[in-house]
């Protein structure tokens, strides 16, 4: 760690633009970041939602499709954490003025039934410690100006991470291929987007496997029982205006929908 790092300060800043929906310059603008850097800012700016009240509820991975990654101009996946408070129902109503540019992306969630923690942790691992899965869309909004960031800056930022909707009718994966579950996505009634499961690393599984197995790398533990985990965005994630009404369908978990005003 060089002398001028402080995640602590770095982490403060982002927690201070998410607060007052203010986009601010990438923090890799002064000065190189490493990912590890990065993740002890991340852990920092959990660290900081915990003490204002906020309790961990699950994980997430991003940047795990071919989709997301060209959007977002890099090769590589990340996790971040999801907060209690962020986790919404189906059908909820978000306000546009909440955030600073939000998108709106479909994914595929899993709740923990066991803890699991890497290092080599496989696909299959995950199934046999998952209690469900459902369809779920999550609402991004980098803290970076025009959305515009490194990687480093993005593992800093936890991941994007602003909303997360759950629906459907919580199922076990069993007997299910998640790879071919296939995604409906409608904004205001227009289709924008279609995919399905395999988009994620090749399987919604062996994302979270991923996400476990860096954990690890990380020293930053991995899932405990009970984890919510979003295994990353099956397509491009689209911009959410105040009036829209998006929904996703996918086969054989349901569908979830979001009112923004
Ligand atoms: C980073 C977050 C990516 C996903 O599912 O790929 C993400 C971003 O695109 O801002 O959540
Ligand atoms: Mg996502």
């Amino acid at each position: 760690m060089s002398a001028s790092f402080d995640a602590k300060a770095l982490a403060q800043r982002l927690f201070e633009a998410q607060r007052e929906r203010r986009a601010i310059e990438p923090l890799t603008a002064e000065r190189a970041i490493s990912e590890r850097e990065a993740y002890d800012v991340q852990w920092a700016l959990l660290a900081e939602h915990l003490a204002q009240g906020g309790k961990l509820a699950g994980k997430k991975t991003g940047l795990t499709s071919l989709a997301k990654q060209r959007q977002m101009n890099t090769n590589e996946p990340l996790y971040g954490y999801v907060i209690d408070r962020t986790i919404l129902a189906d059908g909820a109503q978000v306000s546009r003025a909440d955030f600073i540019h939000p998108r709106v992306e479909c994914e595929i969630a899993f709740l923990m039934a066991g803890r699991l923690h890497g290092p080599n942790v496989s696909g299959s691992q995950v199934l046999a410690a998952t209690r469900y899965v459902m369809p779920a869309l999550e609402i991004i909004d980098s803290r970076f100006a025009a959305f515009k960031f490194t990687l480093p800056d993005v593992i800093a930022d936890n991941a994007s991470a602003a909303r997360v909707v759950l629906g459907g009718s919580a199922r076990s994966p069993e007997g299910l291929d998640l790879r071919l579950v296939g995604m409906l996505m409608e904004i205001n009634g227009e289709l924008v987007a279609t995919g399905s499961g395999g988009a994620v690393l090749g399987h919604p599984a062996d994302s979270v496997a991923w996400l476990v197995n860096k954990m690890a790398e990380m020293d930053a533990g991995g899932l405990e029982a009970g984890d919510v985990v979003m295994a990353g965005g099956l397509g491009e994630a689209f911009p959410l205006e105040a009036g829209d009404y998006v929904r996703a369908e996918f086969a054989h978990l349901g569908s979830v929908g979001v009112r923004c005003v």
